[in-house]
């Protein structure tokens, strides 16, 4: 899918794919560059939001609704293609066919891109990651737009007359599908664990397109892996152009290194930097790696210490990510609707010592839940399942974890609720995606959170 692409040309054709937040950044992105845009979205016309419908009939766009086809996008010099289209429709094979250039918002915006740029991808973490190195950027007084897969797209960014310094992203493996030659300064690979196998296929397929953020750095560019995350390992030796660091819990080979609440920065001709995570969002064995990360980051791009530590204090934790909502009875509710593979789930379980009621369940990606095991069997005193996946968690983890089945999260939380002791944890983390019940992980969260801000306060005074 890596396709050259320059600069847009006045009159060229471009085709938008789906008018989502990154579909819409397009769109505005390409008519602002004197393209002449086309656009095609699998709702119809009246379905778009009034304010897309009125930038459309404004600009005069011609617009195919209620799916695409390939009449409509052959007339044009390029695709522009949304993330959450699958890359393999047929659709795209017959354009592909066509030598019609097919790019995704990173292909488009590379050519563009004057600043310093940092992305960040992995399974999890990205986001605190791309938001932690922002918050360091910030406290050291540098200007920096923090957006792509959280929050504002790039080429929404790209659009305003003023632009900053240092460019913050957060990569999602749709994303770097079609991400045609963008080559980030610094290229941080978190974790790969199995995630959107529904899409990817395969786990090879997968972790090659996280390996497309590397693709076309040169020898002066930086790529950082986790040295504890087995895969990045693997993958480390296949990156020989670009100047290569690793962080992780071990000091031999790794530039950032630590264990518990502290770290160090040991990079050749630079004295030695201790951080302490105490008292921050960051004190855990996650917050650990991820703080790593980022701080090597920010002292490549010029950071001191001091204003890192004063950006490591002020760090918060983004919504649905091991939220405590609640202690009602002695019971803690944590909302962690973010976790939504295996591998998120398995790090959100190592994050209490047992005693867990844990919510799991929703649209399946297609993972083997059967990795979970061990840490259910270990940590987890009861399962309770919603939603598509239910069945396929119940076979996987049936010998292991005794289980029930909620119709609702209101029901799943009233379940908890009853079976839970004092010193017990409740925690969603569902292993899934949420769009066979909600719009989306957010929501899914919000309807967790009410469910148990819902709950009756107990007789013995001890809700709150
Ligand atoms: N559509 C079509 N044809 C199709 C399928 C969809 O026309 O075959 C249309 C829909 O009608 C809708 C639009 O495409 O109008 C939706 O586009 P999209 O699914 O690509 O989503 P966007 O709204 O553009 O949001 C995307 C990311 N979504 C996905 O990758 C699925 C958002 O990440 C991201 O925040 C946003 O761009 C801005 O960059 C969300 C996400 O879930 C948070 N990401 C995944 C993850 O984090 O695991 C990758």
């Amino acid at each position: 899918m890596s396709t050259i692409w320059q600069k847009i040309e006045s009159g060229n054709r471009l085709v938008v794919l789906g008018l989502g937040i990154s579909g819409r950044a397009a769109m505005k992105f390409l008519v602002q560059q004197g393209a002449l845009v086309s656009v095609s979205d699998a709702r119809t016309f009246e379905h778009l939001s009034p304010e897309d419908q009125e930038y459309i009939r404004k600009h005069n766009l011609p617009f195919e609704g209620g799916g695409h086809t390939l009449a409509f996008c052959e007339a044009c010099d390029a695709i522009f293609v949304s993330p959450g289209i699958q890359t393999d429709i047929q659709l795209l094979q017959d354009l592909r066919n066509k030598n019609i250039p097919i790019l995704g918002e990173l292909a488009i915006a590379a050519p563009y891109l004057s600043e310093t740029v940092v992305a960040v991808t992995g399974t999890n973490g990205k986001t605190t990651v791309t938001a932690l190195i922002g918050e360091l950027l910030k406290s050291s007084g540098k200007e920096v737009f923090v957006g792509g897969n959280i929050g504002t797209p790039l080429l929404e960014y790209l659009r305003l007359e003023n632009r900053v310094e240092f460019v913050v992203l957060e990569l999602s493996s749709f994303q770097l599908e079609s991400a045609g030659d963008f080559r980030p300064d610094i290229g941080i690979l978190l974790n790969v664990t199995p995630d959107h196998l529904d899409r990817h296929g395969s786990m090879e397929n997968y972790t090659a397109i996280k390996m497309k953020m590397f693709a076309h750095q040169k020898k002066e560019d930086i790529a950082l892996l986790c040295a504890d995350d087995p895969m990045c390992m693997e993958v480390e030796p296949l990156l020989t152009v670009q100047r290569k660091y690793c962080y992780g819990t071990v000091a031999q080979g790794c530039a950032a290194h630590g264990s518990g609440k502290q770290f160090t920065i040991s990079l050749s001709g630079r004295e030695e930097a201790q951080y302490n995570l105490e008292g921050t969002a960051l004190d855990s064995h996650t917050g650990l790696l991820n703080s790593e990360a980022a701080v090597l980051s920010a002292s490549f791009l010029g950071c001191k210490q001091q204003d890192m530590e004063q950006g490591l204090q002020k760090f918060r934790l983004a919504a649905h990510r091991l939220q405590l909502v609640r202690t009602r009875s002695g019971v803690s509710y944590y909302n962690d609707s973010k976790a939504t593979n295996t591998g998120a789930v398995k790090s959100a379980l190592a994050s209490f010592q047992g005693n867990i009621l844990l919510i799991a369940g929703g649209k399946d990606k297609g993972e083997e839940y059967g990795v979970l095991k061990a840490a259910v069997q270990e940590k987890v005193k009861e399962l309770i399942l919603i939603g598509e996946a239910a069945d396929s968690i119940d076979r996987a983890l049936a010998a292991c974890v005794h289980i029930q089945k909620a119709a609702s999260m209101d029901e799943a939380v009233k379940i908890a609720a009853d079976l839970s002791t004092d010193g017990d944890t409740v925690l969603l983390a569902p292993a899934c995606a949420s769009f066979d019940m909600f719009d989306n992980y957010g929501q899914r969260g919000d309807a967790f959170m009410q469910a148990v801000l819902d709950l009756p306060e107990l007789d013995n005074g001890q809700g709150s």
